[in-house]
């Protein structure tokens, strides 16, 4: 230990410390200022005086014990939140003396916080931005829940490098409550995601009433995989998970999968078959088998009506399409059924995304293309974002969280291997897609299937660690990622996933701070 941190120790009594503030995903730039820690004293101001920066202050209050205020003496210690103008070239405030002269980043997620023995600034120049802030303010708490009372000075000025970073939740094979999903949500506000994919709907269930079919959720939501309890999210839920959402600055992205697993879809609505009957319930864990028929009259209606009303009730800009695994259906009906899909969706106003199956077909510039199955030929993915489409990058055998962390893991499938945490940090996306232009690289996706996991416990446990990896993949810039680096900081955060009570795999991959 060196001089400097022996004294910071000795200020702070027996909290323990990690070398460096553990703050992940690594931000843009960190700078250790001096010994001297910002000192928490109960009922701290927390200043906020544009009410688009009350949300941010509110949680920043909550977490340290301090109270909001619109104003404060300038020199009294506190908590200062501003919001810059997006738009305008207005100069952001220069940190105090001592730090180094430390911009605030572009973008419009960028933050900056400077911590200094008498006080606190935060500048965005969004309410995401500072709501960023606040995750690492929360990070940078001293002790291991951080319920210890001081910050230590550093001057952090970060933006992501991905716009989309997301998590996909499946709650058609297992339903997830409202309740589960606010602590998913939660852990990805931890992690500066900015993006929920809902996948509300497969064979087994369709998970979301919506007003025009109300036979969906009446006869197809009643249960999960193996005669597990089902569930569906009335219109009020899910308006309640677009806001808590919102509130941490994630937006919601729904995903009807359609043209295939659609049997919840078929048993439903009997004119979805050929048969004209509706088709069995299926518990089962098996894909590829049902399908949509582009030659019944039914099924265009279909798309259009189910569509419209999901992305009325989505104030987000996107809704995802599907369009995976669909088997023995001509490339024709496909990309009829496709196209229907898409364009309901762009008639309704928002932009379209699909797994990576509808690149096989004619794309709309910008349409999202998300990238899943490492066993296929990239070939047309390349080419459809060299034509304008938009490439997500969910590569399973890197993000797809439901895979088992090595071979007789309980929980979850190994159809794209084992997925330990390095493996899902030590890629880099800007090459796994080789040709792919730069510009065509919207994000990175992870994604939780739920097959196997059937409580809150169990998808936790497939999150944790990994979520973090997938997280400073999809944020941190390519220079500031190093394995050995991020599997000392993820070591704090096992403390605090224990404190909330989180179940989560302690990754033998990593000297876990316990
Ligand atoms: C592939 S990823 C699927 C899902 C499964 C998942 C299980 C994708 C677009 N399709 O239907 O749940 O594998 O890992």
């Amino acid at each position: 230990m060196g001089a400097a941190a022996a004294r910071q120790r000795s200020l702070v009594g027996s909290v323990r410390h990690v070398t460096g503030p553990a703050v992940v995903p690594r931000p843009l730039r960190l700078q250790q200022l001096s010994d001297q820690p910002f000192v928490l004293v109960p009922g701290v101001a927390v200043v906020a005086s544009d009410p688009a920066a009350r949300q941010a202050a509110e949680r920043l209050a909550a977490l340290v014990g301090g109270s909001v205020q619109a104003t404060a003496a300038p020199d009294a210690a506190a908590f200062r939140l501003r919001l810059l103008d997006p738009a305008g070239d207005e100069e952001c405030p220069r940190p105090g003396p001592g730090a180094a002269d430390e911009a605030l980043p572009s973008g419009d997620e960028a933050y900056r916080v400077h911590v200094h023995p008498d006080g606190v600034e935060v500048d965005a120049r969004t309410p995401a931005g500072l709501g960023h802030a606040v995750t690492t303010l929360a990070q940078l708490l001293t002790g291991p829940t951080g319920r210890a009372r001081t910050l230590p000075a550093v001057l952090v000025a970060d933006a992501p490098r991905f716009a989309w970073r997301g998590l996909s939740i499946d709650v058609a094979r297992h339903f997830v409550r409202v309740g589960d999903l606010e602590v998913v949500i939660d852990l990805m506000a931890d992690h500066k995601l900015n993006v929920l994919h809902l996948h509300l709907t497969d064979d087994q269930a369709w998970r979301i009433d919506l007003p025009s079919r109300p036979e969906l959720v009446r006869r197809s939501s009643g249960a999960s995989v193996g005669g597990d309890p089902g569930g569906h999210y009335t219109a009020e839920d899910y308006a309640h998970l677009v806001a808590y959402a919102a509130a941490r600055g994630i937006v919601v992205v729904p995903e009807l999968d359609v043209p295939g697993h659609v049997n919840a879809a078929l048993h439903a609505y009997g004119e979805l078959s050929p048969s004209g009957r509706p088709t069995d319930e299926y518990l089962g864990i098996e894909v590829g088998f049902s399908r949509l028929t582009a030659a019944l009259p039914a099924t265009d209606a279909f798309l259009h009506d189910v569509f419209r009303d999901v992305a009325a009730m989505t104030p987000g800009p996107y809704v995802h399409i599907g369009g995976d695994e669909v088997q023995g259906m001509a490339p024709d009906e496909y990309a009829a059924l496709v196209g229907t899909a898409a364009a309901a969706v762009r008639a309704a106003g928002k932009q379209v995304v699909g797994w990576q199956e509808v690149a096989t077909t004619p794309l709309e510039p910008g349409t999202v293309v998300q990238y899943w199955d490492v066993h296929a030929d990239p070939t047309p993915f390349v080419a459809a974002g060299a034509a304008g489409a938009r490439l997500l990058l969910s590569p399973g055998d890197r993000t797809y969280l439901d895979m088992k962390y090595h071979p007789g893991y309980p929980l979850g499938l190994e159809w794209a291997g084992h997925v330990e945490l390095r493996d899902s940090y030590d890629w880099e996306p800007a090459t796994l897609l080789p040709g792919l232009p730069a510009e065509a690289l919207l994000g990175v996706e992870a994604a939780l299937w739920t097959e196997t996991l059937r409580t809150l416990a169990d998808l936790t446990t497939m999150l944790l660690p990994r979520l973090a990896a997938v997280a400073e993949v999809a944020w941190s810039a390519a220079d500031r990622r190093d394995w050995e680096d991020f599997r000392t900081r993820v070591a704090a955060l096992g403390a605090r996933w224990d404190a909330a009570g989180l179940s989560w795999y302690p990754s033998p991959q990593v000297d876990w701070q316990r």
